[in-house]
Parts: C-alpha cells; sequence; structure tokens
C-alpha cells in the first residue's frame, strides 16, 4: 500500500477543494435548455425559452441580448376563449421551483430582432436576476436557436403584437 508524502496529500486536498462544487457556485440560479426560436425572412420578432431553477426566492428583472433592440418577458392567458400574450414586469422564481418558460406559457419576446435567427447559431441573453434582499446579479445565457420543423415543442405562437 503506497503512502503518500505531505506534499502530495495537500496538493491532493487543493484539487479536491478546486473541484469541489461550492469552489465554483456563483450563481444561485440554474438555467436548463435554453433556446430561441429560428426566424422566417422579414420576421423581426422571435422567442426563447429555457428552465430556471433559483435556490433561493427570486426574480428574473429583466433580459438584455444584442441581437435584440427590446426584450419583454411575456405571459399567455385564456382571455375567453381567445389566448392572449402580455408583458409582465418580472418573473418570480420561487426557491428551487423550476419555472419553464415555454412556447404556450411564459416566454421570452426578442423584438426588433437585429439579424434573422438562424437554426444551428447560439445567441446570447443576458439575465438580470433580483434577490429578496435586493442584490441583483447577471447571468450570460447560450441559447441555440432551432428550427420549427421537428421540433414536438414547435407550435407556431398566436404572435399579435
Ligand atoms: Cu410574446
Amino acid at each position: 500500500m503506497p503512502r503518500f508524502s505531505p506534499l502530495l496529500s495537500v496538493i491532493l486536498l487543493l484539487s479536491a477543494l478546486a473541484g469541489s462544487p461550492s469552489a465554483k457556485a456563483q450563481s444561485s440560479i440554474t438555467v436548463d435548455e435554453p433556446w430561441a426560436r429560428a426566424t422566417v425572412p422579414q420576421q423581426k420578432v422571435s422567442g426563447a425559452f429555457m428552465r430556471l431553477t433559483a435556490q433561493r426566492d427570486a426574480r428574473l428583472l429583466r433580459v438584455d441580448t444584442p441581437i435584440a433592440g427590446v426584450v419583454e418577458i411575456h405571459e399567455m392567458k385564456m382571455d375567453g376563449d381567445v389566448m392572449r400574450m402580455r408583458a409582465v414586469n418580472g418573473l418570480e422564481l420561487p426557491a428551487k421551483r423550476t419555472v419553464e418558460l415555454r412556447p404556450g406559457g411564459y416566454h421570452l419576446m426578442l423584438m426588433d430582432l437585429r439579424q434573422p435567427l438562424t437554426a444551428g447559431q447560439t445567441i446570447s441573453l443576458q439575465l438580470t436576476i433580483e434577490n429578496r434582499d435586493g442584490t441583483r446579479e447577471r447571468i450570460e445565457v447560450q441559447a441555440q436557436v432551432r428550427g420549427m420543423a421537428g421540433n414536438s415543442t414547435g407550435q407556431s405562437m398566436p404572435h399579435k403584437h
């Protein structure tokens, strides 16, 4: 059985610390499967979607991206028998509950697009999160652009602004 020298033990300990989750955990928000919908020519709006899970109560305050002039957080709701969407001021992220932004539900509306979104491309979104104590953090998200075809969640959204 080999015996570790004290120096080697220190090195092993340091590498274990560097690899531990607590050493990397900068953000209290987990972002899963971010994606945005590809556009057709002349289309100036699109939607972006993802799942957000906060460790502590937080709120998605705003989203910015270089590829759109305006980003709004939208909610879709039945109004009688018509599905309508409207901008909301923020999105509550209750602790340890996954909030899903998806077609037909909450979504990020990318408006005034500065370029077409092509399937396979990656766009960056900057989320501003406000924690319960009022502190804010910014999270960079790389969202993959997906086409409509072959996407089971890709039913078209009624987008009337
Ligand atoms: Cu919308």
